[in-house]
């Protein structure tokens, strides 16, 4: 039971500046005590170098920053590849949404066939074509499955980092026109947050689950921190009204434990300057004790 911790302080993705000092926010809450008392052996490995916003200028505003969040993705993938080789379980902290590029690459090298269960209020899969911000933190899911520029699609060598039919979308209630109709076209599995209140997190996540781990060696889980209600996580970039709860974010987390094929967790978009009190990054720690095992007795 090893993890490795690595912090990502990408906040070119977004609008909002201040989710790159979302991993430092996690580590204050306690974040490696908590996991040493599950009894894990933890490392953390620190936080990647990122180049700050303030020198570089935006190159093409239908791709905010695209160049070096490549640069910063095809640094990340290897070192997830590297961390899982070793038998550790990367807990990555974000930084914004736009990291899941690197990260699943990496993940998806390390174990050939991935299963990716993708918390979120959006759907992450606009291309420069459909965005309506240019931000690549909405663009990392789609990414991650082959649609979109050449380069991000290629982070880590290879286009499509998972079988649609392997992937879970969870939560949405946030999506532009265009980027549901690639959703559709993609044949990965939505569930709704209107999904989730008719049937419930625990069918859902059964649902899930089963979808992640058919035919593949293990899953990706990747946490963005606005799949919660703003009123449970305000410390988020772009909050939207409705989200999930404290409990049922847990009980995800609980089920992801409990099907013992987690393979790399990441938390994403904790937004200090937003945040009351460190709440949202205390809550992804507890998250994260959740998804590794944590029992209540
Ligand atoms: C919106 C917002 N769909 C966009 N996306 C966000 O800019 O592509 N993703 N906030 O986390
Ligand atoms: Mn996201
Ligand atoms: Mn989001
Ligand atoms: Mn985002």
């Amino acid at each position: 039971m090893k993890v490795k911790v690595l912090g990502i302080p990408v906040d070119l993705g977004a609008n909002r500046r201040g989710v790159d000092m979302g991993c430092s926010a996690i580590r204050y809450a306690n974040l490696q005590n908590g996991l040493e008392k599950i009894g894990y052996h933890v490392e953390d490995y620190g936080n990647l170098y990122v180049p700050n916003a303030e020198k570089i200028k935006i190159k093409k505003t239908s791709l905010k920053y695209a160049e070096e969040i490549i640069e910063v993705c095809e640094r990340t993938a290897p070192l997830i590849s590297k961390f899982m080789e070793e038998g550790f379980i990367p807990l990555i902290l974000g930084g914004d949404h736009s990291i899941s590029i690197g990260t699943i690459a990496g993940c998806s090298n390390a174990l050939g066939d991935v299963g990716i269960i993708w918390f979120d209020a959006h759907g992450d899969f606009n291309t420069e074509e459909t965005s309506p911000s240019g931000n690549i933190h909405g663009m990392s899911l789609g990414a991650s499955l082959g649609y979109g520029d050449e380069m991000l699609v290629k982070v880590g060598g290879k286009k499509g980092k998972a079988r649609p039919e392997n992937v879970a979308l969870i939560g949405v209630r946030d999506i532009d026109p265009k980027e549901a109709e690639l959703i559709k076209e993609s044949g990965i599995n939505v569930f709704t947050i209107e999904q989730i209140d008719f049937m419930g997190m625990r069918e859902i996540m059964e649902l899930a689950i089963n979808i992640a781990s058919n035919g593949t060696k293990g899953i990706h889980v990747s946490f963005d921190m606005d799949v919660i209600d703003p009123s449970v996580a305000p410390g988020v970039g772009t909050p939207v009204q409705g989200g999930i709860s404290y409990r049922e974010a847990h009980l995800a987390m609980e089920m992801v434990a409990n099907s013992k094929m987690l393979k790399c967790l990441e938390f994403v978009e904790v937004n200090p300057i937003l945040d009351n009190k460190n709440r949202t990054a205390e809550l992804a720690v507890s998250l994260a004790c959740s998804a590794l095992g944590k029992k209540i007795i």
